[in-house]
């Protein structure tokens, strides 16, 4: 079935639910791909990954929403039935992701029309939340609780779920643990929080912008370190040694493979461990020498912090409802649709942890 709705050029088919947004965050992924840099990158789309909407329509065979739930948008879906999914080793439902990598929905063809040319456009990372109404597959929303604010529960579409995921689902840091955090943005400081609520007994934030160190302190970073300040040491030098030894984690969220191969580096013989989040430009190459590996250190990496999305958000919002985890704290300036541009300008002068878009 069909379903027509007040905006007669979107519609909804089987297993597909149409989402009014409410909000939506402004990430340097979209910037990344806006700027053509991204050789996965299909145009003309709608950009935009960060955003929670109410459920306006649903089409035959939706069973986990109805018309008036609100959801997160998810860019990793979870159909809990792909062979990725059924696992239970990783966050990479593999129901969607041909279709979703070429813009489309899993039908192939695509919802999103440019009112003025009467052409369509390609959908991005299977959400496209810069866009008052947006359809998706059922298994990429997350339903959450109707009194949590939608402007900030945006924040869980991507940035928060990574560092704290990072935290938690990856490395699974444990009490007593400590930890280095490169790249103090919305992502790193996401890492931060996840890392206090693990109980980590020291946690090193990382960044050549020392303006940022206010927030990461804020955020429960027990020190912070610019590594402008050691000249042409390498900083994995000085964290070795201010650490006995190297950190039990570390995390990169910058997206550097300079700062990649730091990280590792900066990781205890033996146990450390460092995870890559930060996503380096296409074709870029890490490198360490072997010899880190086989003494012991481990490399891993994650995509939106290994969250299942339909499982975990509400979870993540309970939380947040409880007052035990922070995303308000994220939210430096709101912006009607029409400011994003200028969102993007403050964003590339750091001067945002997160914008967000209200619609
Ligand atoms: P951001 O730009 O807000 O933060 C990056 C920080 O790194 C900034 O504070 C900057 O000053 C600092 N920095 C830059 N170069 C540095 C260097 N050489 N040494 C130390 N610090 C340096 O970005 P963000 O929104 O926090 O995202 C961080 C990274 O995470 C990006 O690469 C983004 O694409 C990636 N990301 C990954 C996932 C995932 O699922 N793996 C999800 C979201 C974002
Ligand atoms: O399943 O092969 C796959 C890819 C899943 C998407 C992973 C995206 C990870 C990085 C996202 C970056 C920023 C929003
Ligand atoms: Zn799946």
């Amino acid at each position: 079935m069909q379903m027509q709705s007040s905006r007669p050029d979107v519609f909804v088919l089987r297993r597909e639910v149409r989402v009014r947004l409410t909000a939506t965050g402004v990430c340097h992924t979209d910037a990344y791909t806006l700027s053509g840099k991204d050789p996965e990158g299909a145009f003309p789309c709608v950009l935009g990954h960060e955003g929670a909407g109410v459920v306006e329509s649903v089409g035959d065979g939706v069973e986990s929403v109805v018309v008036g739930d609100h959801v997160v948008l998810l860019y990793i879906p979870e159909c809990r039935n792909c062979k990725f999914c059924k696992s239970g080793k990783t966050n990479l439902c593999g129901a969607i992701r041909a279709t979703q990598g070429k813009g489309v929905m899993p039908d192939g063809t695509g919802r999103l029309t440019d009112k003025a040319s009467g052409k369509s456009l390609l959908h991005f990372m299977g959400t496209s939340t810069f866009c008052e109404y947006a359809v998706l597959p059922e298994i990429s929303v997350a339903k959450v609780d109707t009194a949590a604010p939608l402007t900030s529960l945006c924040l869980l579409g991507c940035g928060i779920p990574t560092g704290v995921g990072a935290v938690r689902n990856t490395c699974k840091v444990e009490a007593g643990a400590t930890v280095a955090v490169f790249g103090l943005g919305g992502v790193g400081l996401s890492v931060v929080q996840g890392a206090v609520l693990a109980g980590a007994s020291r946690i090193i934030g990382v960044d050549i912008d020392s303006g940022k160190f206010a927030n990461a302190l804020t955020f429960g970073a027990t020190e912070c370190v610019n590594p402008k300040d050691y000249g042409s040491r390498p900083i994995q030098e000085v964290l070795v040694e201010m650490t006995d030894g190297g950190l039990d984690y570390t995390f990169e969220a910058i997206g550097r493979t300079e700062t990649m191969r730091s990280a590792l580096e900066a990781a205890h013989k033996g146990w450390g461990m460092s995870c890559i989040i930060g996503v380096a430009g296409a074709g870029e190459m890490i490198q360490t020498r072997p010899f880190q590996l086989v003494t012991g250190r481990r490399w891993v990496g994650t995509a939106y912090g290994g969250t299942k999305g339909r499982t975990e958000v509400p979870q993540l919002v309970q939380e947040y409802m409880d007052g035990g985890l922070k995303i308000d704290e994220y939210i430096t300036k709101k912006y009607p649709l029409e400011d994003i541009n200028q969102a993007f300008k403050d964003m590339h002068d750091g001067k945002l942890i997160r914008g967000v878009i209200v619609y």
